[in-house]
């Protein structure tokens, strides 16, 4: 297992479009197994592979409270059944950042599981608005992207100043 680094808003590579994986071997798993470390570790509710530059569909998400309800998707697709909430949501892209965003409030989501398998489930509340933060990043989307612009440029300046300093 290995903690990877994770990319940080306005990296350009955050706005790469992940494409599909063709096969689920012992690199996919190994690949999750370090993203579900990285998460843990950070600590994170949620990871897409595009946040520690790896351009293949896959997220993993845990929102339960001890922390042992890890869940992967590789290829999901979505889709919204109805509904709306709003709630504030962070970025492990985007640290010290949280902001309210609109979303689907119930979704349906097909994928593929760490074993491969074919995997269908529903969701609400929290792991649903996870899911659906954590997709977005595999079509190069960020939360951030749902503010005004006012609000994007303050934060990517914030953070453009964090990264100059610590260079
Ligand atoms: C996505 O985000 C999410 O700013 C997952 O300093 C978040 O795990 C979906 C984190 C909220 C729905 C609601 C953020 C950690 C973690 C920070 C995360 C930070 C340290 C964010
Ligand atoms: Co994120």
């Amino acid at each position: 297992m290995a903690i990877l680094e994770i990319l940080e808003f306005p990296d350009p590579r955050l706005r790469t479009r992940a494409k599909p994986v063709a096969r689920v071997d012992d690199s996919v798993r190994k690949l999750i197994d370090d993203m579900l470390e990285t998460m843990y570790e950070a600590p994170g509710i949620g990871l897409a592979a595009t946040q520690i530059n790896v351009h293949q569909r896959i997220i993993v998400v845990d929102v339960s409270e001890n922390r042992d309800e890890p869940h992967a998707f590789i290829n999901p697709r979505l889709e919204r059944i109805g509904g709306t909430i709003e709630s504030d949501e962070g970025c492990l892209s985007v640290p010290g950042f949280y902001e309210p965003v609109v979303r689907a409030e119930q979704i349906h989501v097909k994928a593929l599981g760490r074993d491969g398998r074919d995997l269908e489930m529903e969701a609400s509340g929290l792991l649903s608005v996870c899911i659906q933060h954590e997709c977005d990043h595999l079509e190069g989307k960020l939360f951030v992207d749902y503010l005004s612009n006012l609000k994007r440029t303050r934060i990517r300046r914030k953070l453009e100043k964090q990264h100059r300093m610590q260079a």
